[in-house]
């Protein structure tokens, strides 16, 4: 029960036990979304990895079935480690993952179901002609950074093509391979695309996006109005990071818009807690689907106690932002089916120094939505000069005093305050510019130190001259996912409250700012329980 597990999550993605990462191979095959993801059977650590298999009507509500790809022949004896699915001809799923071999070297699978008319896929037979590729002498592949095969794409040639990631000494690669019958591949002669000095790229991914809709494509679309996003998972900083650009089809080569210099020239998915990510297309609603792992911030005895780490966030929407500068992400809409008891609140002023609290929904398993109007622009602090968001947010956290900010939500917030997660906005005023800073602070979330309370940070790209500060709050027991300006920032965080625990926990408004600003909307609801994986 929730007293005994107060950090299981209620609504977000889990197993009844034991070690998640990666999702892997989502799809959507006659009408249920299926998710694979990294799994380990015995323990709460990573290791012994299978690919366990849930399904689902709704994305929301996960039936689990038994495990649908483990080690089982020489080119996977040592593990069944990530990899995507893609819907050949016909609506045909077929996986590419990663085996393990007998020498530990890493080389890619190929996995189809073994009953089409089983809309279930519940097993998976394993081509006999596996590993498809494999390093070797001759292609210098490095035989322990080569993983990760992408959903593939169909080239106007009629060649299918699948990233691999990979890296030279530091170089960052995405390893293209083409086929004509997914069986037989053949190595580019160049990456897809490659990065000096980021290091290994895990889990890439690869897609279209529209440049004037919200829909989403198949991931072999391609027009005048596609552009094409790549997104690695850089090893070396835990974090997932991509950048917009075209694909030249002849070349069959990515191009950003931004010249690639070092890992900051991509943006990031989410600036807390979010790796290894993967999208597909939704064929039932017509979107780009992004799911994502979220590991945890305790120590490795609190896993074992709780006999559980990992999960995945909520299900995301992404598309381009109008400016055609960044990708959107909106929790599914299918989310809000968990929605209960709404409290909605009337305008309302929010003096400097306020703390209001919100009442009438449940705080540890709560969904919130909250915009602020600010007026007085000409009192935001002043930055003399650049600043990197995370290293602001940590060293003027919420208590902080700024002239617009900090104002935003407390949530798992204990009766005394010993223990709070902020979650807020701050203006700065910068070479004449308003900036608008969104940062999780989860450096008072718990009164147990072993807990890692890092702060995230990032800009939002909004005008607050012209627009609302939006910011919304999916609250899940030790998970507090955020989206700030309409899904243009979005911070994930783990926390573990010790007094702030399920109906002790409290919710609030605050303005830690001298100048008041006004909430032009605050909704939130309580969250019921979603069904997943028997829990
Ligand atoms: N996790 C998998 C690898 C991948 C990594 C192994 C990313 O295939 O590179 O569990 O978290």
């Amino acid at each position: 029960d929730s007293y005994k597990q107060p950090y299981r999550t209620a609504y977000h993605f889990q197993p009844p036990k034991n070690w998640i990462n990666d999702p892997n191979g989502p799809l959507r095959y006659k009408g249920f979304y299926h998710l694979f993801y990294q799994y380990n059977p015995k323990g709460v650590v990573w290791g012994n990895i299978v690919w366990a298999h849930s399904v689902s009507k709704d994305l929301v509500n996960w039936a689990s079935l038994d495990p649908a790809i483990f080690p089982s022949q020489p080119s996977d004896i040592n593990g069944c480690w990530s990899g995507s699915a893609t819907l050949l001809h016909g609506g045909k799923p077929v996986i590419l993952y990663t085996g393990i071999n007998p020498l530990n070297q890493q080389v890619q699978n190929l996995a189809y179901p073994k009953n089409l008319s089983d809309p279930l896929l519940r097993e998976w037979v394993k081509s006999p002609k596996n590993p498809l590729m494999a390093p070797t002498s001759a292609n210098k592949i490095n035989a322990s950074s080569f993983r990760d095969p992408t959903t593939s794409w169909l080239g106007k040639d009629g060649y299918w093509r699948v990233l691999i990631g990979s890296k030279r000494n530091t170089i960052g690669l995405a390893i293209l391979y083409k086929s004509k019958d997914f069986v037989n591949w053949a190595k580019a002669k160049y990456p897809l695309y490659s990065g000096q000095g980021t290091g290994m790229w895990e889990c890439p991914d690869f897609f279209p996006i529209l440049n004037d809709s919200s829909i989403g494509v198949d991931t072999s679309f391609n027009s005048d109005n596609v552009r094409h996003v790549l997104k690695v998972s850089l090893d070396d900083k835990k974090h997932d990071y991509y950048m917009i650009g075209s694909y030249d089809i002849v070349k069959d080569k990515f191009i950003p818009d931004k010249a690639f210099k070092d890992s900051k020239s991509f943006l990031r998915y989410d600036y807390g807690k979010y790796y290894a990510s993967k999208t597909f297309f939704d064929d039932g609603k017509n979107r780009r689907v992004l799911l994502g792992w979220v590991n945890e911030s305790s120590i490795v005895a609190h896993d074992i106690k709780k006999g559980w780490s990992g999960i995945h966030a909520i299900p995301r929407a992404i598309w381009l932002h109008k400016s055609g500068k960044q990708l959107v992400q909106w929790p599914v809409v299918e989310i809000e089916k968990l929605r209960a008891n709404p409290v909605n609140w009337p305008t309302k002023l929010l003096k400097g120094g306020d703390l209001l609290q919100i009442n009438g929904v449940t705080p540890a398993q709560a969904d919130i939505e909250i915009s602020f109007e600010v007026n007085k622009l000409g009192e935001a602090e002043v930055l003399e000069y650049w600043r990197d968001p995370q290293s602001l947010c940590s060293q003027k956290g919420s208590t902080y005093k700024s002239g617009l900010g900090p104002f935003g939500l407390l949530v798992f917030a204990s009766k005394g305050l010993q223990e709070y997660t902020s979650v807020y906005f701050k203006i700065f005023r910068y070479q004449h510019k308003n900036l608008v800073l969104l940062c999780s602070d989860q450096s008072r979330s718990s009164l147990d130190k072993n807990n890692d309370k890092t702060n995230y940070g990032i800009f939002v790209d909004v005008d607050p001259l012209h627009e609302k500060l939006s910011l919304r709050s999916l609250i899940d027991h030790s998970v507090v996912e955020s989206f700030g300006g309409e899904g243009r920032a979005c911070i994930t965080a783990r926390v573990y409250p010790t007094l702030a625990i399920n109906d002790e926990a409290q919710l609030y408004a605050f303005n830690n700012g001298s100048e008041d600003v006004k909430i032009t909307r605050l909704s939130a609801w309580s969250m019921k329980k979603a069904q997943i994986n028997g829990n």
